[in-house]
């Protein structure tokens, strides 16, 4: 019964991060969720840009490619995705 309780909690765990995987292929740089990429975008890596994990302002979403620190490749990337919807 335990081992059926751990493999569900696994199930579980697997299928938030394959559904994060797709939000997260669907649109790069979309940081605020809204399905699209534009200006409010770029405005909330702005916000948090200079920052890292732990930083008071690092915030995970601005961080497009999850290296830890939000800094001028997040930005790039937001730019390169710049009016993409989707
Ligand atoms: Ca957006
Ligand atoms: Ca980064």
């Amino acid at each position: 019964m335990r081992k059926l309780g751990v493999f569900f909690f696994a199930l579980a765990l697997s299928m938030l991060a394959v559904s994060m995987c797709a939000t997260y292929a669907e649109i790069i740089g979309d940081v605020n969720g809204d399905g699209k990429v534009d200006i409010k975008d770029m405005a909330v890596v702005a916000q948090a840009f200079g920052s890292y994990t732990g930083h008071p302002k690092y915030n995970p979403a601005a961080d497009v490619n999850q290296d830890g620190w939000v800094d001028i490749r997040d930005l790039a990337m937001v730019a390169k995705n710049f009016g993409h919807t989707g």
